[in-house]
């Protein structure tokens, strides 16, 4: 039946249309679509066709424009940002910062005025990225895509990188792609490490030769290391300045913090190495641009060993109170941590408002982070003559000497703090989260020179603990090792955090513990060195799994998750004490191997050196581009004073280094 509502708009007369309202446009439209109707079916197909092949190359011609365009404006915004760097404008003014006078109570702390004080005094543009980022990872991180090793590093005798002229000079070009950024290559001898102008591997090949003749000078070593210093701080100077850490790869920085970290902690090592212009310039920033009157929030523990212990070993290693003056600062700033009610600190203080608190998710803290900050506030009590410190963290050992939940000597790994009790227990280790517990347990008895006899009795028991409880050997090479122990089953796995142990446990020998522990020392290093040599990189993997069977022939098996290096300094630690102890050079040629190793795969051509993904892989290490500042700190600092000769230079019967390897004195008996 004939419905005109439901007459469709084609076969409408003009005046049925005209009859409806609609317009002369209207009108033009309809006849321009009966003209359409009128059309075949091939001729419309056609029509369409060119039309939707315009309407695609349309956009196509405008994404590619858009690009250029964005290109041209991303140009012109990193010259402005460049300008602006260029005039020196960057820093905060810190001198606008009123310091926190000696005697202002914690609950004085007024909450931070930096964010205007930090602005400066002209409008900063935001900075463009570096280099584009890659597209965002997702997935654990031992499944993500890295950066390849020849995206980045030069491999020995790559052609086309480095050319060779007939002189032996090397030409570098000036760019290596990586996914469509230019990383700048430097001349040839900054893509290879170098030692004194020559290359390394021309070195390594002089070297064996001179270890056969024993005519290797040990001052080649040394500066070796001065040398990766330098090339370090090169990076840290050039992208991160100021910052927390270097990413040496995108060539900028990290922040943790938002305090200097990597500058302050690696002061005493400049000191040490004798970088007299580094640590000048260093200076000038701690006493011109550190401030701590900032709204942030820091980790007790990590604050402690880096900030406040790096401070106090500068002002004792030089004598300057700028260091102690800023070392109080903090010290005090990080006071409200223990204010909890069991004063079992909280593992984060605000440094700005004075208010602590544990992580979101538990009212746990970390038992080596609550025990590992005792070095470093009993010095600060001592400097000060202010008890308070010191209190404040003996209360903490007291509490953890008389707590019920230990195995044969050794901790759990979390601490309530508002109980004060051990939390989910039954499982041991002595890496991550109980580790430096131990080192302490020593070190704080050294410190307050071996009078204090609870200290000592619960370090050899945990030791006699480990010996019962986590000491496994390999089936292969019986390679000792340290292993987990959760709800009564032992896990062969090892963090390379516990190769710590070695060193301590010379350390403890070396003043009177029993002899066996430098036998179980001296195991335990060589183990630590096979995590190296036993990896095709000559680096450590972050975990090892040993194996107890033999099953493969091998006595260590890497995850696929536990395949990165981070730079860290356990071995090398140990490696240092061991030589001091024994004069075995086979500690400095272990200790020189690694550095060799770190110049091959971690060493970033534009300065600085990067944490790795991937051990087990030399053409693909995977670099994840961060320098943590236990490199600088921690690392070359123990390597330094394993090839220095001088073992004077820091005493250890007249230090103790923090767990991040600032020396503290040992106290004169008087005190
Ligand atoms: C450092 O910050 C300290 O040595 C800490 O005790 C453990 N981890 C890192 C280095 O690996």
């Amino acid at each position: 039946m004939y419905s005109p509502q439901k007459k469709d708009f084609v076969s409408l007369t003009v005046r049925e249309q005209h009859n409806r309202g609609y317009t002369n446009g209207k009108h033009r439209r309809q006849s321009c679509w009966r003209k359409w109707k009128q059309l075949s079916r091939l001729q419309r197909s056609l029509i369409l066709f060119l039309l939707a092949f315009l309407f695609i190359c349309g956009i196509l011609s405008y994404s590619s424009l858009t690009e250029q365009w964005r290109g041209i404006s991303d140009r012109s915004l990193k010259e402005d940002w460049d300008e602006v760097d260029n005039r020196g404008l960057r820093p905060i003014p810190p001198g606008l910062i009123p310091k926190l006078s000696a005697g202002v109570g914690v609950q004085d702390v007024q909450p931070d005025v930096m964010p205007e004080l930090q602005k400066p005094s002209i409008p900063l543009l935001p900075k463009p990225p570096a280099m584009r980022k890659p597209p965002s990872k997702r997935g654990p991180p031992a499944l993500q895509k890295r950066m390849n090793v020849s995206d980045w590093q030069l491999k020995d005798g790559e052609e086309g990188l480095i050319k060779t002229d007939e002189d032996g000079a090397k030409e570098a070009k000036t760019v290596i792609s990586w996914r469509g950024a230019m990383i700048e290559a430097e001349q040839g001898t900054e893509l290879q490490s170098t030692i004194q102008g020559k290359d390394a591997t021309v070195v390594d090949a002089e070297e064996a030769a001179d270890l056969k003749t024993g005519t290797l000078k040990p001052v080649d070593r040394v500066e070796a290391v001065q040398e990766a210093f330098r090339h370090a701080w090169k990076g840290y100077k050039a992208f991160a300045w100021g910052h927390d850490e270097l990413k040496p790869l995108s060539k900028t920085h990290g922040e943790w913090f938002g305090l200097g970290l990597t500058l302050i902690d690696a002061l005493d090592t400049m000191w040490i190495l004798g970088l007299k212009d580094e640590f000048a310039e260093a200076r000038k920033w701690v006493e011109t641009e550190l401030s701590f009157s900032k709204n942030v929030d820091v980790n007790l523990f990590e604050s402690t060993i880096r900030i406040l212990g790096g401070l106090l070993s500068t002002y004792h290693l030089s004598g300057d109170t700028l260091f102690l003056d800023k070392a109080k600062d903090i010290g005090f700033r990080l006071m409200p941590a223990f204010k909890t009610p069991s004063k079992i600190p909280y593992s984060d203080v605000n440094i700005g408002k004075g208010t602590a608190h544990p992580p979101r998710w538990t009212t746990d803290s970390t038992v080596a982070e609550v025990t590992s900050i005792q070095l470093e506030f009993r010095e600060l009590s001592r400097l000060t003559q202010d008890p308070q410190y010191q209190n404040a963290v003996e209360e903490v050992t007291k509490q953890v000497h008389r707590l019920e939940g230990k195995r044969d000597g050794l901790v759990p790994m979390f601490i309530n703090t508002n109980s004060g009790k051990f939390t989910r227990r039954g499982a041991f280790t002595l890496g991550a989260r109980a580790d430096s517990y131990y080192e302490y347990l020593l070190k704080q008895w050294l410190q307050g020179g071996k009078k204090e006899t609870e200290l000592l009795e619960d370090y050899i028991q945990a030791i006699e603990g480990v010996k019962k409880n986590l000491l496994k050997q390999t089936s292969t090479s019986k390679l000792t090792f340290v292993g987990e122990l959760s709800n009564g089953r032992l896990n062969p796995k090892m963090d390379h955090l516990v190769c710590f142990l070695p060193g301590t446990l010379a350390l403890g020998a070396h003043n009177g513990l029993p002899a066996d522990h430098m036998e179980l020392a001296i195991q335990l290093i060589e183990t630590c060195h096979q995590m190296y040599v036993q990896m095709e990189t000559g680096l450590s993997p972050e975990i090892a799994h040993f194996n107890l069977q033999n099953h493969n022939g091998r006595d260590i098996d890497v995850k696929p998750a536990d395949r990165h290096n981070l730079l860290r300094p356990e071995t090398v630690e140990s490696l240092f004490y061991m030589y001091r102890f024994t004069k075995d050079s086979k500690y400095r040629d272990w200790g020189w191997e690694i550095l060799q190793s770190f110049n091959k795969h971690t060493r970033v051509p534009s300065g600085g050196y990067t944490s790795i993904g991937n051990v087990r892989d030399p053409l693909n290490p995977a670099p994840r581009d961060k320098m943590e500042s236990f490199f600088l700190s921690e690392t070359l600092k123990y390597l330094f004073l394993l090839f220095s000769d001088d073992t004077e230079l820091i005493s250890l019967d007249k230090y103790v280094f923090n767990t991040e390897a600032h020396p503290l004195p040992i106290w004169p008996s008087a005190s």
